[in-house]
């Protein structure tokens, strides 16, 4: 059955066929997206997570501040990032600085996006909120990036602001070397959850061992369903591929390669799952030759970098 989310372009072919590029937004992207995750919709009604207090927020200054100091990342957070494909850190920002951010977001994204949808996206962000520019071209951020890719100096790819909505379901299996039109192992997204967040909320959940993406890299996608999702689930499970879904406590954060499988579970709660997922990339890195309709709107990250040419625009800036 074709899939509603797509134009005629993109829905042409057989439905493992992604070579033309998106011609829709990427908010549209993520409906179409998120309709290929398998799985019933969470049923029941959705419960109360644990309350959380924030304690008090910080001025800009102090939050500019903490944005600002170098994080300790040990040699041993390091090797387990290049082991597993991905790490979660403790401790990255305080409650009160997310807090912050989460209010930021919630403001952008009520102000300019359907509040029907499910998931909620919005990128860009920081060519306009100073807020949510700091954070982004955070250098405590950036540095964690460039220390786990071993990299001189690290650029931005895009912001992502993303809320998954009470009720919303998962996201489906994937890992961003096929989505991002990026001819580089060496890309990475920070995942900064603004709230703690418990199983029943649906962190990000992952694929462990650095290798784990080669048992799927040859699944063939399935633009119009959710076959490819749960060919994922069942090839991690008949390999015993070990997935890391445990919760996320406030001010810990994630980070993960573009070769690193991951998925995320439904919202269970009555309260929004906000994120501010940012990628990375070792500088020198170029666009392939071939991007596919699973990289979405990508031109509007990377303005003037055409196939082939190296990474380097505007806004792309050096971040650490
Ligand atoms: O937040 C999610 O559910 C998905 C995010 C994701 O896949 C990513 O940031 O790479």
């Amino acid at each position: 059955m074709r899939n509603p989310h797509l134009s005629e372009r993109t829905a042409a072919g057989v439905a493992s066929d992604v070579g033309v590029e998106w011609d829709r937004g990427n908010d549209q992207w993520w409906d179409w997206y998120m309709s290929l995750a398998d799985g019933a919709a969470p049923a029941g009604p959705p419960v109360d997570p644990a309350p959380h207090d924030p304690g008090p927020l910080p001025a800009d200054d102090g939050l500019l501040a903490e944005l600002a100091r170098p994080y300790p990342i040990t040699g041993a957070q390091v090797a387990a990032y290049r082991a597993e494909s991905f790490v979660k850190l403790p401790g990255v920002l305080s409650p009160g600085g997310l807090e912050r951010l989460r209010v930021r977001l919630r403001e952008l994204l009520d102000a300019s996006v359907d509040p029907s949808v499910g998931f909620r996206s919005l990128e860009m962000m920081w060519l306009d909120d100073p807020l949510l520019r700091a954070a982004v071209l955070s250098p405590r951020i950036g540095g964690i990036a460039a220390a786990l890719l071993g990299a001189g100096a690290v650029r931005l790819y895009h912001d992502n602001g993303l809320s998954k909505e009470p009720g919303a379901g998962r996201t489906p299996w994937h890992f961003d070397a096929h989505h991002f039109p990026l001819a580089s192992a060496d890309v990475l997204t920070a995942w900064v959850p603004l709230q703690p967040t418990p199983r029943e909320m649906g962190p990000l959940a992952f694929a462990r061992g650095a290798g784990s993406w080669r048992l799927v890299e040859d699944l063939e996608f399935d633009k119009h369903g959710t076959s490819y999702d749960r060919r994922v689930s069942e090839t991690f499970r008949s390999h015993g591929v070990d997935v890391e879904d445990g919760p996320f406590a406030a001010g810990e954060m994630s980070f993960h390669s573009a070769h690193c499988v991951h998925t995320a579970g439904a919202n269970r709660t009555t309260v929004s799952r906000m994120v501010l997922a940012t990628t990375y990339f070792a500088d020198g890195v170029r666009v392939v030759d071939s991007p596919t309709m699973i990289s979405g709107d990508w031109r509007k990250f990377v303005p003037g970098a055409e196939p082939g040419a190296v990474v380097a625009s505007p806004h792309n800036p050096v971040i650490a």
